[in-house]
């Protein structure tokens, strides 16, 4: 037992202060927002009308007690609302159930539960090997009535705290952007003066003490765009940990220059073609490709460090758009074979289907979190698939995608080796085909469709050619990089080793320590292979 415990504490005292590329193995189940939405903490699961913008009972407690439910999908990170304390009592627009309407950035949501509750959601991440990413605001307060309170507002409670009233109505006009106020006169984010030094200051030790006070990895950080952007280094650098900031625009040549303030950006601008490829058929595929291509050669780490995303909370879900089941399964697949971190919205899995925010918001409870459900099953051999491949190749995470030509319009290849993924959006009724001269495999190398677990062969020259059916998706991986005793397809693994076991506890306890000094030597390894 009291190996355990060192082990574990050794394991955990690294989890801290994760940096950017420690944060590159993760996936990121992406619970934020909606700590209202995720789980209550006795379990119940009260109704919730996301029309009505209203609370609905989840807590931080709760997510404490549904992490296994994300672990076994193979996440290991969670990115919660943000925390702080925000407007009370109704508005226009409903209650502030989302955590975006700071009033008091010192102190903390109590709906969302205490400061112990916090710390507890904190270490019971870190013992399971798992990080938590926190939402923080710095853009702006929210004010209940034009004009605003400002005497409500903590700690900057003056007028000339905030820059002066205006409402930002031209977005390509950068000043505007950064200077006039989000919202409207109902609720107005009052924009916060960046420009002042002594509110910079405030802001970067906020943000140093928060992350040390709850021990947290990594922080996602709103409204990018809307502060200048040499404001973001020193905060970054303050919060000591990795940084994914919010910048919502669709060029690659616009979000790029945040890249270089601040470690990454959530991949707008891959998301909007990502969503026009596959919620039709006969959606442009190139159009996405191009895309990539755009972004791995502007932002500043590539593709490599951005989150890569299908949903979030400020649009309509994908479920919203198609019911066609095989366009959905292509579309999901993407954040896991792309390059950056794959990042799912809680209840993609669950087929949820709310259209623009607030619908999109629905409490996960009400889908009673079954496991044994297609969607769920696809998740796992997806974050399985990627942990193996990243086991098999130690440059997996440096090697950027490729595109190899499948000689159709409506099938796409994106090669990461040793995986190579197999995409359509010709749907559910398509018997798609891909035939690909150059997948790069050995001779005849046995390979297997993660998704299904069926096996083929890559052809003489290493080439695969493969006809689908019902327009699904196909994950391939050779049988060699799967492991026996791993998650994915394990009775098609012909690899015996255990290096496939990183980052899936066992359920037995006996099992924890080895796994502990596995998951510590395998990170500390991979790390620095990393930072080298
Ligand atoms: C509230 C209600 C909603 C109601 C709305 C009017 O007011 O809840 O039901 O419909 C939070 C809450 C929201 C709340 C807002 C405002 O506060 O979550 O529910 O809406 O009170 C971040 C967060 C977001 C959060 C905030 C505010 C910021 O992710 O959840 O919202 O803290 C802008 C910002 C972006 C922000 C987003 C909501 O607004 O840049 O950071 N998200 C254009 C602009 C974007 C702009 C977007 C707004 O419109 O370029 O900058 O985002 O819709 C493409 C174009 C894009 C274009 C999009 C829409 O279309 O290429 O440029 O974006 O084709
Ligand atoms: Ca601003």
């Amino acid at each position: 037992m009291l190996r355990l415990t060192l082990l574990t504490s050794l394991f955990v005292s690294s989890a801290l202060a994760a940096s950017a590329d420690q944060w590159r193995n993760r996936s990121i189940y992406q619970a934020r927002l909606l700590t209202d939405r995720f789980a209550t903490p006795d379990g119940s699961s009260p109704p919730c009308d996301t029309s009505q913008r209203q609370y609905c009972g989840g807590t931080w407690q709760g997510i404490v007690k549904k992490l296994d439910y994300v672990q076994n999908m193979g996440f290991d990170a969670v990115w919660i609302s943000p925390i702080v304390a925000n407007v009370e009592g109704n508005t226009s627009y409903g209650e502030a159930y989302h955590g975006y309407w700071t009033q008091n950035i010192n102190a903390l949501n109590s709906h969302f539960g205490t400061a112990d509750d916090l710390k507890a959601l904190s270490s019971a991440l870190h013992g399971r090997g798992m990080y938590l990413m926190v939402d923080v605001v710095v853009n702006h307060m929210a004010g209940t009535s034009d004009p605003p309170n400002f005497s409500a507002f903590q700690p900057f409670s003056s007028q000339s705290d905030f820059h002066p009233e205006c409402f930002v109505v031209n977005y390509d006009n950068q000043t505007e952007v950064e200077q006039c106020w989000l919202g409207d006169k109902n609720v107005p984010l009052v924009d916060v003066n960046t420009e002042d030094s002594n509110i910079v200051s405030t802001m970067n030790s906020w943000v140093s003490t928060l992350v040390s006070n709850f021990s947290v990895d990594g922080v996602r950080i709103d409204t990018v765009k809307h502060v200048r952007k040499d404001f973001w280094p020193e905060f970054a650098k303050s919060s000591g940990v990795f940084t994914i900031g919010e910048v919502l625009h669709n060029e690659t040549g616009y979000v790029s220059a945040y890249t270089q303030v601040i470690d990454s950006v959530l991949d707008y601008p891959t998301w909007f073609p990502l969503v026009a490829a596959f919620q039709t058929t006969g959606g442009n595929l190139s159009a996405l490709a191009t895309t990539v291509e755009q972004a791995q050669s502007s932002y500043k780490n590539g593709e490599f460090m951005s989150g890569s995303f299908l949903e979030n909370h400020d649009q309509p879900r994908f479920q919203s758009l198609t019911q066609d089941n095989a366009l959905i399964r292509n579309a999901m697949t993407w954040p896991f074979v792309q390059d950056g971190i794959p990042i799912m919205y809680y209840g993609q899995e669950q087929s949820y289907g709310g259209g623009a925010d607030p619908a999109n918001r629905e409490a996960l409870w009400l889908s009673g979190y079954v496991e044994d459900k297609p969607l769920v099953k696809d998740v796992q051999a997806l974050n399985g698939a990627r942990k193996a491949a990243i086991s098999a190749n130690s440059n997996y995470l440096t090697t950027a995608v490729k595109f190899l030509s499948t000689g159709s319009e409506s099938t796409m290849a994106v090669s990461k080796p040793p995986m190579l993924a197999l995409l359509t959006n010709g749907g559910s009724s398509s018997t798609p085909s891909w035939s690909i001269p150059n997948a790069g495999y050995q001779a005849n190398e046995e390979l297997v469709d993660v998704l299904t677990c069926n096996k083929l062969n890559a052809d003489g020259n290493g080439g695969v050619s493969v006809q689908g059916s019902g327009g699904s998706p196909q994950v391939l991986m050779p049988t060699s990089s799967l492991n026996k005793s791993g998650g994915v397809c394990s009775g098609v693994a012909t690899s015996g080793q255990a290096s496939s076991a990183r980052g899936w506890f066992g359920d037995s306890l006996q099992s924890l320590p080895v796994i502990a000094a596995l998951l510590f030597a395998g990170w500390a390894a991979q790390s620095s292979l990393i930072i080298a």
